[in-house]
């Protein structure tokens, strides 16, 4: 008898599957088989897993109520060429009425006004994160305008008679379930978080989507023999800053992070920080994730902690961590703004020794398995330094070119060229400066202000940005 918890660790494999080989499909088919009302889902997409679906048809033919949930862009396309075939097999709704009826979404946050990069069209994001004696600054441009795509649903989550959970990382295709990809997931058998999923569901099950939801308040469910579980929804439970970012501002000895995107700012800000204070934190990045222009990886790697980024032909698709050998965070979220502000997204929290010593050992693997020399720079996700990329079959880097099409599989090809354009400088004036103010305390001022300069520099700290200072506990001038 399985426990509460249950932690699927996929490794990435040698191909493309659409059989139900995995541990992970298989607890699936299992689950679907077992169920005796109802199964209620909600996925990115579909391709080539019969398997899953015989399931739910022999779920359907005993008199299982089978619903689900799918996403579809505005232009009525799914990046996965099996869905529309599943969404009308199963009546399944999307959430393309409502891309269409919402309005282009908010400009992302920044820090503070930056010049763009000549030649690049995508929105500048301005950098300035603090790697211990020294500042990382600079411009994160995409080379091109961003498509405003509305939210995803990018949930991965079955809900089977309202009880049990099948959630994680994995998409339903022969690249996730199929075994290719290396990802996280978890079935969950506790009726609290069940009914919390069901919840979910039903609003989006109504036409409820992305920021059209109500929020399912998380809580915090003891399981049995100790540890607690809580499900957050994004994006209305603002899981990035309640639940996440406190958790790694927690940690006290290591932090083992398995990454398909690396590019939500505060996140990285806080793995800063619990390096600058000793923590060991271990990055294990997807390569088509790294070359996103917004990832800042390499803005770990600046501050010393160890990023290597997979040479798989799979991908790393898990968006999860292990902290201190107690702490499991893991979900369909990547660690993006997008995830946390804009999408249908899930994450568990879950404080289970046993599933975050089983998860660091298996990040642990996973970083032994790339080649050391990936703990710089990155291989192209779709060329001969990526193994077995370029004869697999798929479009690794969605860039809709495939294996021998790929212009990164000619033999020679260059390795990319980093995109990220940031530099290391020293902490000293031109930063936010912290002082103590006799009377009001803890104050930081801006470069160019009024009384910048005439801050005695004794006793001035450095900071590398406005955030940086708030964070330390300075108040605004
Ligand atoms: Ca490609
Ligand atoms: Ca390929």
């Amino acid at each position: 008898m399985p426990g509460p918890v249950t932690l699927i660790l996929q490794d990435a494999g040698p191909g493309l599957s659409t059989a139900c080989d995995t541990a992970m499909c298989r607890a699936l088919v299992e689950l679907i088989d077992e169920a005796e009302r109802d199964v209620s889902f909600a996925l990115y997409g579909y391709r080539r897993q019969a398997e899953v679906v015989d399931a739910l048809e022999r779920a359907r033919a005993r008199g299982v109520r089978v619903r689900g949930v799918v996403d579809m862009g505005p232009d009525g396309t799914n990046p996965y060429d099996g869905t529309e075939a599943f969404i009308a097999q199963f009546g399944l709704h999307t959430d393309r009425a409502a891309d269409l009826a919402v309005a282009r979404r908010d400009a992302p946050p920044s820090a503070w006004r930056c010049p763009g990069l000549p030649e690049r069209k995508g929105p500048p994001q301005c950098v300035a994160l603090d790697v211990g004696d020294a500042c990382v600054v600079g411009t994160l441009q995409a080379v091109e305008t961003l498509e405003e795509l509305g939210g995803i649903v990018h949930d991965k989550f079955f809900v089977i008679d309202g009880i049990r959970v099948w959630t994680g990382s994995a998409n339903l295709s022969d690249t996730c379930t199929g075994g290719y990809n290396a990802n996280v997931v978890a079935v969950i058998d506790v009726p609290e978080i069940g009914a919390a999923y069901l919840a979910e569901f039903e609003q989006m099950w109504a036409g409820h989507f992305h920021r059209d939801k109500v929020a399912v308040r998380p809580r915090y469910i003891d399981l049995p023999g100790g540890g607690q579980i809580s499900a957050w929804f994004s994006p209305q439970n603002d899981v990035m800053d309640a639940a996440i970012i406190p958790a790694v501002r927690r940690a006290k000895t290591r932090i083992d992070v398995a990454a398909f995107f690396l590019t939500h700012t505060g996140l990285v800000r806080e793995f800063l920080a619990a390096h600058a204070r000793g923590v060991a934190v271990t990055v294990v990045m997807d390569a088509t994730g790294a070359s996103n222009e917004y990832s800042k990886h390499d803005v770990l790697r600046l501050a010393g902690i160890p990023v290597r980024v997979e040479d798989w032909g799979g991908k790393m698709h898990a968006k999860a961590m292990a902290i201190d050998d107690e702490i499991v965070v893991l979900g369909s979220m990547n660690f993006t703004s997008a995830g946390t502000r804009d999408n249908d997204e899930n994450t568990l929290l879950i404080r289970d020794e046993a599933a975050a010593r089983a998860l660091r050992d298996w990040v642990t693997a996973s970083y032994a398995s790339i080649d050391p020399r990936w703990g710089q720079g990155r291989p192209d996700a779709e060329s001969l330094l990526s193994r077995g990329s370029c004869s697999d079959g798929s479009d690794n880097d969605f860039d809709r070119m495939r294996d021998g099409d790929d212009p990164g599989c000619a033999p020679g090809a260059v390795l990319p060229s980093e995109l990220v354009q940031l530099k290391r400088v020293p902490k000293g004036p031109g930063l936010v400066r912290g002082y103590v103010d006799g009377y009001r305390g803890r104050r930081y001022a801006l470069p160019g202000s009024a009384g910048y300069d005439l801050i005695e520099d004794q006793g001035s700290v450095w900071f590398c940005s406005e955030a940086d200072a708030k964070a330390a506990g300075y108040q605004p001038p």
